[in-house]
């Protein structure tokens, strides 16, 4: 727990006790009532700063839903109803390669939670005793399972020329209507399927906030096409309309990658963490090879056009996850601060909005079309800080905690009214509070 238990850092903990489901933390009380993979591991990092043993709890829970390939899934299905697309759509049980005992999705989402082993982990190191046993105790019994998931992105998603880490949804990048998106979505062509009734709209104030029916007809259909092809990774490559080198994605899988490796010298797993840091250079030199010639900004790659994908988005801001070379590295982090991102003049924060204010795409209000996710700056924060640039960590996490201040630990916020958006009592919107709030002692 922070020294300093802050009536922000108090309200963060109520919101995580709130939604604890025991070892599953829910991602948001009523939109969404499952367990999500990308969210977990930021919720896990949240429950760190409460307590070591209920963070490693959230991460087993959700290891549950990992398939013998190796993925772990988007979503670990709980029993609790509301949600739509839920395991009927997905239809993954009774596949050979999914878990018997747990239902899942069939998809993935940005590797962060072997960032979030290693967040715990220093965390369990400065509180000691108990908490560090059984943090070592952890790391060594799921050691394996961390690896098998970059194993498998390297193997199965990682094979394209390009090196980059391909997706086969909007919904895998956690981006899901990112404008980033647009052209390769607009290739999908949707097909003959059941007809459906979405949840999510029924639980935001207003559906501008949300993605609009042509794109949830997109997602429902590669999903029919992932079912098409039994989740079969090789046969996915072929028959899925959308396949996307995702730039964020592999950026987040070079960070994690790094950092479980050391772990794994750390426990004398010296081949796999020689295998990881290899796959982690791999992912790095990938996201540099992105970079816009005009912009220096990272470019997801669409392999089924073969073109590079160009939208201002905060995608474009990759390397600075994963690490580059100290030239590229400045020139970004003075990109993200200056007038054309967080200090734009439009925004209501200063904090990096989702899409450039600049581009047309930008929707101050619409989901990652432009609003600002506290959950992305705080993984902005801490990869500036472990890059080495804390003075600018320092200047987007005080406006992030700023923005935090109403409350609401929403799950996104108008950059141009600062308003509060989406669900309210977000999980990881409280995850990110309490990592600030512990960042400031470390
Ligand atoms: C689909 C849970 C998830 C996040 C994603 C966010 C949103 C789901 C949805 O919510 O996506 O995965 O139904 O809209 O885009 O990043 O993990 O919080």
């Amino acid at each position: 727990m922070p020294d300093v238990a802050t009536p922000l850092v108090h309200a963060a903990t109520d919101v995580l006790r709130a939604n604890d489901r025991g070892e599953r933390t829910v991602a948001a009380p009523r939109l969404y009532p499952h367990q999500w993979s990308w969210d977990a591991a930021f919720v896990a990092i949240g429950w760190g700063t409460v307590s070591v043993p209920r963070a490693l709890d959230e991460l087993r829970h959700l290891l549950r839903g990992q398939w013998a390939t190796g993925m772990i899934p988007q979503i670990v299905f709980s029993a609790e109803p509301g949600y739509f697309p839920g395991p009927d759509r997905w239809r993954t049980q009774g596949l050979p390669t999914v878990p018997n005992d747990v239902q899942t999705s069939g998809i993935c989402q940005p590797a962060v939670h072997s960032l979030a082993v290693w967040v715990i982990g220093e965390q369990a190191r400065r509180n000691g005793g108990a908490d560090a046993e059984a943090f070592d105790a952890f790391l060594a019994d799921t050691f394996e399972a961390w690896f098998r998931w970059h194993a498998w992105l390297d193997d199965a998603r990682g094979s394209h020329p390009s090196g980059l880490i391909e997706i086969h949804h909007p919904w895998e990048s956690g981006m899901d209507n990112s404008p980033r998106w647009d052209a390769a979505c607009a290739r999908v062509r949707v097909g003959q399927m059941a007809p459906y009734v979405r949840e999510d709209t029924k639980h935001v104030a207003d559906v501008e906030q949300r993605p609009a029916d042509a794109d949830y007809d997109r997602y429902l259909w590669l999903v029919e096409q992932l079912v098409s092809v039994g989740y079969e990774d090789a046969a996915a490559r072929e028959v899925i309309d959308f396949r996307v080198g995702d730039v964020f994605f592999t950026a987040t899988h070079a960070l994690s990658a790094a950092v479980l490796a050391t772990m794994g010298d750390r426990l004398g797993r010296t081949a796999q963490a020689r295998t990881l840091r290899g796959m982690a250079a791999r992912a790095r030199a990938a996201v540099a090879a992105t970079a816009d010639p005009e912009t220096g900004h990272a470019r997801d790659f669409d392999m089924r056009a073969e073109e590079w994908l160009r939208a201002d988005t905060i995608g474009g801001f990759a390397a600075l996850i994963c690490g580059a070379e100290p030239d590229v590295y400045a020139a970004l982090t003075s990109d993200l601060l200056g007038p054309d991102w967080c200090g734009h003049p439009r925004l209501a924060n200063p904090l990096p909005p989702t899409t450039s204010p600049d581009s047309p795409a930008f929707v101050s209000r619409n989901y990652w079309r432009g609003p600002q996710w506290p959950v992305i700056t705080w993984l902005f924060t801490w990869a500036l800080r472990h890059h080495g640039h804390a003075e600018a960590a320092q200047t987007i996490a005080t406006a992030g905690r700023n923005q935090l201040a109403d409350g609401t630990f929403s799950e996104y916020y108008d950059a141009v009214t600062g308003a509060p958006l989406g669900s309210r009592n977000q999980s990881w919107t409280a995850a990110a509070a309490l990592a600030w709030a512990t960042d400031e002692e470390s």
